[in-house]
């Protein structure tokens, strides 16, 4: 088992409804340790380079609009297999087809609103992380 680290989003969405803790619960029950978070509101600007590589989309503008419409965290999990254990305990991107107990089935009202981010490959894992954290935030454990 490869100990990887990957990039984590509480979206508006789920960060007006207070999910905020019920989330980090689900992260740590998991296993997945928390080493760096933060709540940022994106600009427009920093949404759009977060999901560059949707910029052609017909979702494009919704899916920016209601990233900056209010506060996020941010957070880097890392544990076993991270990349993959995230998006397990995320759900599918559709909450309509996202798996029971998943956060996206009990957290997203919406594909368009769906509660979490997390990277879909170690190396975009490495990127988002980068775009959002500096190397003196990132605090690995050591015990
Ligand atoms: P995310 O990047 O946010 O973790 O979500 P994901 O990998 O499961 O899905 P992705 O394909 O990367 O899409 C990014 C976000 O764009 C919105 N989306 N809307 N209306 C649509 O068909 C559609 N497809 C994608 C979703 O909010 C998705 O999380
Ligand atoms: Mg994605």
């Amino acid at each position: 088992m490869a100990i990887e680290r990957t990039f984590s989003i509480i979206k508006p969405d789920a960060v007006a409804k207070n999910h905020i803790g019920a989330i980090y619960n689900r992260f740590e029950s998991a296993g997945l340790k928390i080493i760096a978070s933060k709540m940022v509101h994106l600009s427009k600007e920093q949404a759009e380079g977060f999901y560059a590589e949707h910029s052609a989309r017909p979702f494009f503008g919704a899916l920016v609009s209601f990233m900056t419409s209010g506060p996020v965290m941010v957070q880097v999990l890392e544990g076993e297999n991270a990349v993959l254990a995230n998006r397990e305990i995320m759900g599918a991107t559709n909450p309509a087809e996202a798996a029971r107990g998943t956060l996206r089935a009990d957290y997203a009202a919406s594909i368009d609103e769906n509660a979490v981010h997390g990277s879909d490959a170690v190396e975009s894992a490495a990127r988002e992380i980068a775009y959002f954290f500096s190397a003196e935030e990132v605090c690995p454990r050591t015990r």
